[in-house]
């Protein structure tokens, strides 16, 4: 039955346009609660640079919480954090790579962004709740992923060719492995503290 489903994978793979890969797989997060806040990435690519999307990415501040936990986007895009509480919000961070953010304070139905520049695993708090935390990280592909909470992730629509893919997590070691896509490509990781 493996070697009819290995078949099956290699012929779906050959009658795919060359530039259809994928990176796949599962994180094991040893300490973690699952793959939750576990996020995949392809680092820099030598001579690429991507143009960020023109639509924002919304990070919602609800019930003295962040959510996402974790957002990842492009490096050049804006973040919008909303305010949806009634209590007033705050977001900085203490991050050189996100400039040192603060935002200020704002009201419920009110909004306030940050574009980020550059590479940055940031971490976002609120000066008025010091029990609010999250993440954003900005990545220099736009070939990411968060994992699910089993700890699996797909990436779509890499095109074929060799890679670092790194995953990140807030409270684990970084990781990385060179991969050569070449359609469906499996990459499995396993990072601790
Ligand atoms: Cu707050």
């Amino acid at each position: 039955m493996k070697k009819i489903m290995a078949l099956a994978v290699i012929l779906t793979a050959a009658a795919l346009p060359l530039a259809a890969g994928d990176i796949h797989g599962t994180v094991v997060a040893a300490g973690a609660k699952g793959g939750a806040d576990v996020v995949v990435y392809v680092g820099r690519i030598d001579g690429k640079t991507f143009a960020p999307p023109a639509e924002h990415t919304k990070v919602i501040q609800k019930g003295m919480r962040f959510n996402p936990h974790v957002q990842v986007v492009l490096v050049g895009t804006t973040v919008d954090f909303v305010n949806s509480d009634t209590a007033k919000h705050n977001v900085f961070s203490v991050d050189t790579c996100a400039d040192k953010f603060d935002l200020g304070l704002w009201s419920q139905g009110e909004s306030k962004s940050y574009t980020f520049k550059r590479e940055c695993a940031a971490t976002l708090l609120c000066n008025v709740h010091p029990e609010m935390e999250a993440f954003a990280v900005a990545v220099p592909t736009p070939y990411f992923a968060i994992a699910a909470a089993d700890g699996s992730y797909e990436i779509a629509g890499v095109p074929n060719g060799s890679y670092t893919v790194k995953v990140w997590h807030p409270r684990l070691k970084k990781a990385e492995q060179s991969v050569t896509v070449n359609g469906p490509t499996e990459v499995n990781f396993e990072i601790k503290k």
